[in-house]
């Protein structure tokens, strides 16, 4: 009779969850033993990396994936990056080793006391199967329910002994939907309003691109003549930033938010939270007078928006209706941002020259993931992106998403024959959380140019610092730490460039490598503003 292990392989094969992102421990070995030749274990170092990697190639091919972590203490370690996936929407579908069932009750060494509290609150479902036949039948649940709008990360806990136990009936592959209608009655009012705005905005969120949305986004945005800017704080862009009704990123403090949208009257939201805020100022929610409608297809971002009129809708589909109904404005539309200047030159390095010198290095359909803090602002102007799915980071917060998530990305871009390039752009600070990722990429010879430019310091600390009037904060200086050295005993070649007239050939020497590259860029340590 069919085993329970056979079983588990059998679903993920028919549901094409074919490649695992993991860290393995003696609790997953079961599980994992004769590990058939048709799947793809894709090795992490530490199961942070391991979920971030999962995380961008969710994200970058559209589909859900396994991920196999080590019973709880590897639970923990993936804490912080399972948290970005439950915000990026990633469709993670997570497995732990349990102890045996025979001595569970016994509290055995590598217990997982409670398995179903420690992945909370950044799971969708979390379970450990009542009945070891239940195993299969709970990945097919797990995978419903990690790709049912919004998306995320769910959790299976598996006892070590259940693995070779029969499994005498499998569980229908099912086919469960993905998306959301989007009901023009519903979406009636938001029409009325934009069809008698005299100046409405629009304010696009990464969900826009998850969902398809991108050029319904452009459509509706060109019929409706409006301003467009992009959600704050969110992890990918869902319109071009090189067209000319886009106007940056919102800022996401809540009063400077407000400002930024005066002077129209009906502000649309789709495909984001009102607003991912980060720090607190205080002031208005919109500008007084105005009003807002919110789009989107998870009912928890409705609910918790503070202002404005939620309406659940597939937030990309949103676009195609909303796109035929409303009428071509008769209005002219607002003149595009002035062109940035070049950079200006000086003694060191400036974060603005070496966005530029990438963005003249780099392939038009290059993919950008990044996890650089003090800098993202420059970085989104000097290297904004044109097509969809060429943008990757996370709108958690949590450092240690960057390095890895460019391994998925690049993984992806090889199994689809895409083959892009991939520039990953880590803080000196953000690249220490999950430096072992390097690994994984000379591994499997990814071509990823890692640019980390080094500050020496937390720099977006010392920002917060100062805009929240903290003085005197220990800890925000980071000397001393040699990423060439680190990069190589990973695997990974590396270099050290300190002047300009050397970041140009630097950079293309990076772009053209077939392998990974690294090239830890000295930049000016100059604090920027918050806000
Ligand atoms: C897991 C985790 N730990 C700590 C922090 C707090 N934190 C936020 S930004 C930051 C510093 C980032 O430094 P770096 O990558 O060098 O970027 P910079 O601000 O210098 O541009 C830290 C430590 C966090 N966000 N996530």
């Amino acid at each position: 009779m069919t085993t329970v292990q056979e079983a588990f392989f059998d679903v993920a094969r028919r549901l094409k969850l074919t490649t695992i992102f993991g860290n393995p421990g003696s609790t997953e070995e079961t599980l994992l033993k004769n590990f058939p030749k048709d799947f793809r274990y894709v090795l992490a170092l530490q199961e942070a990396p391991a979920v971030a990697m999962a995380d961008g190639y969710a994200q970058a091919t559209g589909q859900p994936v396994l991920v196999n972590l080590h019973t709880a203490a590897g639970m923990g370690n993936a804490l912080g990056n399972i948290e970005s996936a439950w915000y990026n929407r990633a469709p993670l579908i997570i497995t732990a080793g349990q102890q045996t069932r025979e001595m569970l009750l016994i509290e055995p060494y590598l217990t997982n006391t409670q398995p179903l509290e420690i992945p909370k609150p950044f799971v969708k479902w979390a379970y450990e199967p009542s009945r070891p036949e239940d195993v299969p039948g709970a990945l097919m649940r797990a995978y419903a329910m990690a790709i049912q709008p919004p998306a995320g990360p769910v959790f299976l806990s598996i006892p070590m002994d259940d693995v070779d136990k029969p499994c005498p009936r499998l569980p229908e592959i099912r086919t469960i939907g993905r998306r959301l209608g989007a009901d023009p009655l519903f979406l009636a009012p938001v029409v009325d309003a934009l069809a008698t705005a005299k100046s409405p905005v629009l304010v696009i969120g990464g969900a826009v691109d998850q969902s398809g949305g991108w050029d319904d986004a452009v459509r509706l945005a060109e019929r409706l003549r409006c301003k467009v800017w992009a959600a704050p704080a969110e992890g990918r862009p869902g319109f071009p930033e090189t067209h000319p009704l886009y106007q940056g990123m919102l800022t996401s403090a809540i009063g400077p938010l407000a400002e930024q949208l005066e002077g129209h009257d009906v502000i649309v939201v789709i495909g984001a939270p009102v607003f991912r805020y980060y720090p607190y100022v205080a002031g208005n929610y919109i500008p007084a007078g105005s009003c807002l409608f919110h789009i989107t297809d998870d009912p928890n971002e409705a609910a918790r928006a503070p202002v404005g009129e939620s309406i659940l809708a597939d937030p990309g589909r949103a676009c195609a209706v909303l796109a035929e109904l409303v009428p071509v404005a008769d209005r002219l539309p607002p003149l595009p941002r002035a062109p940035l200047a070049p950079p200006s030159a000086g003694p060191v390095i400036t974060a603005d020259q070496l966005y530029h010198a990438i963005d003249e290095a780099r392939a038009a359909d290059s993919i950008i993931v990044q996890e650089s803090l003090s800098t993202l602002k420059t970085l989104r102007k000097r290297l904004p992106t044109s097509q969809s799915g060429s943008f990757f980071s996370m709108s958690s917060g949590v450092l240690g998403y960057g390095l890895p998530a460019a391994v998925g990305v690049a993984l992806a871009e090889r199994d689809k024959g895409t083959n892009r390039k991939i520039i990953d752009i880590v803080g000196d600070g953000a690249a220490n959380y999950v430096i072992q990722a390097l690994w994984t990429a000379a591994q499997h010879k990814l071509p990823i140019l890692f640019v980390v430019p080094r500050n020496g310091a937390y720099n977006i600390l010392k920002a917060f610092a100062h805009q929240l009037d903290t003085p005197g904060v220990p800890g925000l200086d980071l000397p001393g730490i040699d990423f060439v050295s680190l990069a190589n005993g990973y695997g990974v070649t590396a270099e050290r460039i300190s002047a300009l007239s050397e970041l140009q050939t630097a950079l293309r020497r990076g772009m053209a490598a077939s392998t990974p590259h690294l090239i830890e860029v000295e930049i000016d340590p100059t604090v920027p503003a918050l806000i």
